[in-house]
């Protein structure tokens, strides 16, 4: 890896959208306090009460249409990484978010990979296909590529299901010499367990920003707690004026 070239690959859950208004899974009151995970976010489910699954994200997508869910600072400060972090060290920002809200991409990032899926998305069980979803799913709606009624699904992996762009993950967090964890408990694989993966190599950084230590906090160099909307912009200050700076805590 060329020295002078610095690459950052950023991982991000629940916890960065919090103050944007939308529920985290483990926190107290969040989603899985709600509804168990083999009910309504497993292939399984699905197959045994789709109308369950469906409106367990009938519910969650219409949050998006209620005109009050925007990017928080940490969202802005992420995409301002991606558009400055080249000039500084010529490398690149990526962002791989476990989140399913269209967050990241209202604030500008661009370089993201949704592994977990998107709720502003369905996917057709038929023909495969993804296509934006403006509505609630379940309702005799055609496929818009096949025109097959009724066989849309959430796009949106669940637990059991393979996730996203693994192979594209694991080759950016080969090439980084910055690995930044945002708002994740670190609970869920393959996700929790990036930070070993770009931790193995010597020239990696590793820092968690999060308000509590996460499950895999001791795997990383470095850790800041606290909100992510003050946490975020004060980190990414630091980045584009020092660059990268290796605090180990
Ligand atoms: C896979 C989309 C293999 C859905 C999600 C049995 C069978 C198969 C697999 C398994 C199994 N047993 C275990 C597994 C592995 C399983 C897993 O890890 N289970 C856990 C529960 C043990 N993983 C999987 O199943 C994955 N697939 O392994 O496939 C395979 C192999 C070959 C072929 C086929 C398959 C798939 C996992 C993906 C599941 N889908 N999301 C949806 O959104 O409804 S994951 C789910 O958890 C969430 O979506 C979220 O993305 C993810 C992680 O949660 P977090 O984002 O971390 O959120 P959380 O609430 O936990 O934490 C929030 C954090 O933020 C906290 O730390 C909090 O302190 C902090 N915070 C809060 N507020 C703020 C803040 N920080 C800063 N500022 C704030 N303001």
């Amino acid at each position: 890896m060329e020295e002078s070239k610095q690459n950052i690959v950023i991982l991000t859950g629940a916890g960065i959208s919090q103050e944007s208004g939308l529920d985290t899974f483990r926190d107290k009151g969040g989603l899985w306090s709600k509804v168990r995970i083999e009910d309504v976010a497993t292939p399984e489910a699905y197959a045994r009460d789709p109308e369950r699954v469906q409106e367990f994200y009938n519910m969650r997508r219409r949050r998006h249409f209620d005109g009050d869910i925007k990017p928080n600072a940490a969202h802005a400060a992420l995409a301002l990484l991606e558009k400055e972090w080249p000039s500084v060290t010529g490398g690149s920002v990526s962002i791989v978010t476990q989140n399913i809200d269209n967050l990241h991409e209202a604030a500008g990032s661009e370089n993201l990979i949704h592994m977990h899926g998107e709720i502003l998305k369905a996917r057709c069980g038929d023909c495969g296909e993804v296509s934006i979803c403006g509505g609630d799913l379940g309702q005799g709606e055609a496929c818009p590529d096949c025109g097959e009624i009724n066989t849309l699904r959430p796009h949106v992996v669940w637990f059991g299901e393979m996730p996203l762009e693994m192979e594209r993950i694991h080759s950016l967090l080969d090439r980084c010499t910055l690995f930044i964890s945002i708002g994740t408990s670190g609970n869920v694989y393959p996700a929790a367990g990036f930070v070993q993966l770009a931790g193995g190599n010597a020239d990696t950084h590793t820092i968690e920003l999060n308000l509590e230590p996460s499950e895999g906090a001791t795997f990383f160099a470095e850790a800041r707690y606290g909100r992510a909307s003050d946490l975020i912009p004060s980190y990414v200050e630091e980045l584009l004026t020092n660059g990268l700076v290796r605090q180990n805590t």
